[in-house]
């Protein structure tokens, strides 16, 4: 199967209840792409041309209610057959009827308040895709292409060079502070040598090392 972009919203319920992070974070964990992503409120016009197939439904006022009552999450991902992915991800509409392991299976059990809407088809989501980003807003990126000398920046990399600085001129200190305590003072093995048996050493000097 192609790779495919899809609209996903992360609904006010989502928002509202902080789960953004945990729903996006189910889909970049199946492996999709994030290509372009916006907090944003749904206008009753924009709710008007996203739900057109709905206008005629019973239930229409109070999704519209509901979709433009506080901020959404809309983005689109990528990825292999994307579509039914993201709609196999996301469960049954009922949050009542949606199995375990789906998003809205597990994260509710309202009705109209389920979380997350998806496209469900190529046409759907190429329209969809067009009500909430510009061109320009969907970004081309590969996996694994960020430059790795990225990772340490110059303001880390002269924290690190200025500690172990820090650390050598301690244990120079320290070297020489032995030194001037013959008792501490580490000794070489020809000296130990010259001195007899690290037991010897120990008995005659009272040094433990
Ligand atoms: P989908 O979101 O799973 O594609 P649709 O049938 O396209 O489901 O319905 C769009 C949205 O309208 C649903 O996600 C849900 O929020 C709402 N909705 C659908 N049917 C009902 C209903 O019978 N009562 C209340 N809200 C509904
Ligand atoms: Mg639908």
């Amino acid at each position: 199967m192609a790779m495919e972009r899809t609209l996903i919203l992360l609904k006010p319920d989502a928002v509202q209840r902080f789960l953004v992070g945990a729903l996006l974070s189910r889909f970049e964990s199946k492996g999709l792409k994030l290509v372009g992503m916006k907090l944003m409120r749904m206008s009753p016009e924009l709710a008007d041309k996203h739900y057109e197939a709905h206008r005629a439904k019973p239930f229409f006022p109070g999704l519209k209610r509901f979709m433009t009552s506080s901020p959404i999450v809309a983005m689109v991902l990528e990825g292999r057959s994307a579509i039914a992915v993201c709609r196999k991800m996301m469960g049954a509409t009922f949050g009542s009827n949606a199995e375990p392991g789906t998003l809205r299976g597990d994260y509710g059990i309202s009705n109209s308040y389920n979380l997350v809407h998806g496209s469900d088809s190529p046409e759907a989501a190429q329209k969809e895709i067009a009500l909430y980003f510009r061109a320009e807003e969907l970004l081309e990126w590969k996996p694994g292409s960020a430059p790795r000398r990225s990772r340490r920046g110059p303001a880390l990399r002269g924290l690190l060079r200025s500690r172990s600085a820090r650390a050598r001129s301690a244990s120079r200190a320290l070297r020489s502070a032995c030194e001037r305590v013959p008792v501490l003072a580490p000794r070489n093995r020809a000296e130990r040598a010259a001195s007899g048996s690290t037991a010897r050493t120990r008995a005659t000097t009272g040094n433990p090392l």
